[in-house]
């Protein structure tokens, strides 16, 4: 009953935002700020709670990860078994360092509070008593950031032993990587956090049954831990009010690249990339938008011509890519696609951490091969051979990345295969490099 009323209180106010709502605010990182604005109430609400009604709370809101895979956050944790002899485990993916996403390490910085408090109840509701976050090594300003909350979170009795005199105990460690973009993938992650180098390893086992030191783990991205205080204060009805049947709830949208106001835009899922280039002051001087990408680099790119798809889990799929971590790369008509590919494929030769022979070698061919095409160097053969490439290189790692790299390449051939052939007809890039900051 007091989901039904939470529900109808809300449903005529404005639902967004919620995760980005304190962050203009001037003290929005301390402990006074968060709990002054009602903050930790939603762990009160949950200790009178049993675990199990949470885990329902979370299965019925249909939260999916937001870490880029949209896997339903709540089914994932009903995978931790019940009769295990070891502890269970979470852990919070920090690791933000997809190219063009950039709302995990804000909302740190402005929030930590929300994902402290959404770790202590993500964290009652699996049974487990121990949780890391565990952060990427290069933001030592989030580190410290994040540190400080948890240092507050211990001293008001958030954290420890017997929390808020509800018997449960609960400690949380902030982890530091050494900065590697693999870490970020959920298994490369717990092999990191056990002290070891991070390689992706074979799933089954995922890691809800066997995971950090072997024990059943749950690892979710913060902006999925940062959803759950709300979604136990309002209801799982107050959730899908927000969103489609199918990606309810909203999100942070990344926006960078040429638009006249790059940064973060909550939205429901499911506005269209247009609507939010309008929310960012629209393309740069007045240009047009030639490509852009809707979870970062690891996710195909579109087109103008995809600007008004509803930016969900399906439609994503339906256009031949993934809504990923809703990175929206944005590029304008001064950009030229075969650099832009250039840079990336670049980049995932660089982060291939080397353990499957199909993406430690195929990106370092694919650099060569691009590079060759981008100086006009390069012959139609040399496309066909790229597509060979790629077809090789998807599907035969232990992890996404071979995958999501192989993503800007097919797709900008798909899309602007004729931009290709200009630079080898043109004997070099048609393109002025100046004109294009991003990838000079
Ligand atoms: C138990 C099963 N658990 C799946 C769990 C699995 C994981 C989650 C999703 O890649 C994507 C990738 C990047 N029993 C299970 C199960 N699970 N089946 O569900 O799993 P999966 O394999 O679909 O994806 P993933 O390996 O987590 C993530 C894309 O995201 N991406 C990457 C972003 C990178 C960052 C960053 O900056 N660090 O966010 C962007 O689009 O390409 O496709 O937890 O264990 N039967």
């Amino acid at each position: 009953a007091s989901e039904a009323s939470s529900t109808q209180e809300h449903a005529s106010a404005t639902l967004t935002p919620v995760l980005t709502a304190r962050w203009d605010q001037e003290d929005s990182f301390t402990l006074r700020g968060y709990e002054r604005d009602g903050g930790y109430r939603a762990l009160r609400q949950a200790l009178q709670r049993s675990p199990e009604s949470i885990v329902e709370a979370v299965k019925d809101s249909g939260l999916r990860g937001r870490g880029g895979a949209g896997f339903p956050a709540g089914m994932k944790w009903s995978f931790v078994p019940k009769d295990s002899p070891k502890p269970t485990y979470l852990v919070v993916n920090a690791d933000e360092s997809e190219p063009g996403t950039c709302k995990d390490i804000p909302l740190m910085m402005a929030d930590p509070h929300l994902l402290v408090e959404g770790t202590i109840i993500s964290a009652y509701a699996i049974g487990s008593n121990f949780a890391f976050i565990y952060v990427r090594g290069e933001v030592l300003h989030v580190v410290r950031r994040l540190q400080q909350a948890v240092t507050e979170a211990y001293e008001a009795g958030y954290l420890g032993r017997d929390i808020l005199g509800s018997g449960y105990d609960i400690d949380v460690v902030v982890h530091v990587g050494a900065g590697a973009y693999i870490c970020g993938e959920e298994t490369a992650l717990l092999d990191s956090l056990e002290g070891r180098r991070g390689q992706p390893r074979l799933k089954p086992p995922f890691p809800a049954v066997a995971g950090l030191y072997a024990s059943p783990t749950i690892v979710n991205n913060v902006e999925t831990i940062a959803s759950v205080p709300s979604i136990v204060a309002n209801g799982s009805s107050w959730f899908r009010l927000m969103g489609s049947e199918k990606s309810p709830g909203y999100g942070i949208f990344s926006l960078s690249g040429h638009v006249s106001r790059p940064g973060q835009y909550e939205a429901p899922l499911g506005i269209t990339l247009n609507e939010l280039i309008d929310m960012a002051g629209g393309i740069r001087g007045g240009r047009e938008l030639k490509f852009w990408t809707p979870g970062g680099s690891s996710t195909p790119m579109l087109t103008a011509a995809h600007a008004d798809l509803p930016l969900d889990f399906e439609e994503m799929v339906s256009a031949g890519t993934m809504l990923g971590t809703r990175a929206l790369q944005i590029f304008d008509d001064s950009t030229c696609v075969v650099r832009a590919t250039l840079r990336w494929t670049e980049f995932y030769k660089h982060e291939s951490c080397g353990k499957c022979t199909p993406c430690r070698e195929g990106f370092w061919w694919l650099v060569q091969i691009l590079e060759r095409l981008e100086k006009g160097e390069g012959t139609e053969a040399d496309l066909d051979k790229t597509l060979d490439l790629t077809d090789n290189i998807a599907g035969r790692s232990f992890c996404a990345l071979a995958d999501g790299g192989v993503g800007p390449i097919d797709s900008s051939i798909q899309y602007f295969r004729d931009e290709y052939i200009a630079h080898f007809e043109h004997g070099g890039c048609p393109f002025d490099p100046a004109a294009s900051a991003l990838f000079a």
